[in-house]
């Protein structure tokens, strides 16, 4: 095996065991393993370039399937030209940087975009551990609104703990909760905050297993719920008409000693799916909109990756 393949190999599994995680991040360091990959790849052959580029996204492409940020990410990379080798290494490496520079700005967008939307003393309540949406809550904060934030633990991962870790950092006010204290704390909350892992042709969010209960008690206590979505995060394919995949992750990650039990199995759905009715709006770099715009983001902003497929 040489070199590239054990690299990209390294990151694939980081990807796996969610040592890399949160979708932002996933598509950003896949571009980049595939971007390292096809520059340290030794051959002059263009067909063997191809194949063995093909056969790296593939590998990436499987580590973690719910998260359209990957896939959007290798369509990018894989879109690249070139008659000879070194232009075709050359051109995947600018997609790649160009994906990397589009994601980065594209957070730093939607941080002033949705900040506009938080008042001055507001509480603001955010599941799991997403850079998007605490992107938001860090501009807020930075331009000098007093906000406090609620965040829950998301079992059964805990990125809960890294987003009270990254809150105390800036200096924020939180409160950490369990899952099920939502329904609590929910009529002391003025905005949900959350992040995308798909957003669907229809507007409605697949994000972190809980997303959709907290949605339902906010539409219930009439709380804004306000999704962090860079365009990238919009499905091409449920266009096509496909339904997301959602992970299924290990049982021993909600209950470590399940081998000791005979008669009991467990279901770790890693994501969940809240239906568009209850979102209120989706922050994205191109502007804040309603979930039922999420379609025409999808033909303008990822309109090559469906070129040709409708019939
Ligand atoms: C992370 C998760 C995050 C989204 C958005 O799940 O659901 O809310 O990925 O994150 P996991 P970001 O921990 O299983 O990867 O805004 O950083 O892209």
């Amino acid at each position: 095996m040489t070199r590239p393949m054990e690299d990209l190999l390294e990151t694939a599994e980081k990807i796996r065991s969610m040592e890399i995680r949160g979708a932002a991040l996933i598509g950003r360091e896949a571009a980049s393993a595939l971007k390292d990959f096809a520059l340290s790849l030794e051959t002059s052959s263009l067909q063997e370039f191809n194949a063995e580029v093909s056969r790296a996204a593939e590998i990436l492409l499987k580590t973690r399937p719910t998260a359209v940020s990957l896939s959007n990410a290798i369509r990018m990379m894989m879109r690249y030209s070139g008659d000879e080798v070194e232009s075709a290494r050359r051109s995947l490496a600018e997609n790649a940087d160009n994906f990397v520079d589009r994601s980065l700005k594209a957070i730093e967008r939607i941080g002033e975009i949705g900040s506009r939307r938080i008042r001055d003393g507001d509480t603001v309540l955010t599941h799991c551990n997403s850079s998007v949406a605490l992107s938001i809550i860090k501009t807020a904060h930075d331009s000098g609104k007093d906000i406090r934030v609620i965040a829950t633990e998301s079992r059964p991962r805990y990125q809960g703990h890294l987003t009270i870790k990254m809150l105390d950092g800036w200096g924020i006010e939180t409160e950490l909760v369990v899952d099920s204290a939502v329904r609590t704390v929910i009529n002391e909350v003025d905005q949900v905050i959350v992040g995308a892992d798909v957003i669907t042709a229809n507007g409605s969010l697949v994000n972190k297993i809980g997303t959709a209960q907290i949605a339902l008690c906010a539409h219930e206590a009439r709380t804004s719920f306000m999704v962090a979505a860079e365009t990238y995060k919009f499905s091409p394919d449920t266009i096509m008409g496909e339904l997301v995949p959602i992970e299924m992750r290990a049982a021993e990650e909600v209950y470590p000693e399940i081998s000791e039990l005979k008669n009991v199995r467990v279901r770790n759905p890693a994501f969940d799916v809240t239906p568009h009715q209850y979102i209120d709006v989706i922050c994205t770099e191109v502007g804040a909109i309603p979930p039922e715009m999420s379609y025409l983001i999808i033909k303008e902003m990822l309109g090559w990756e469906i070129e040709g497929r409708i019939q």
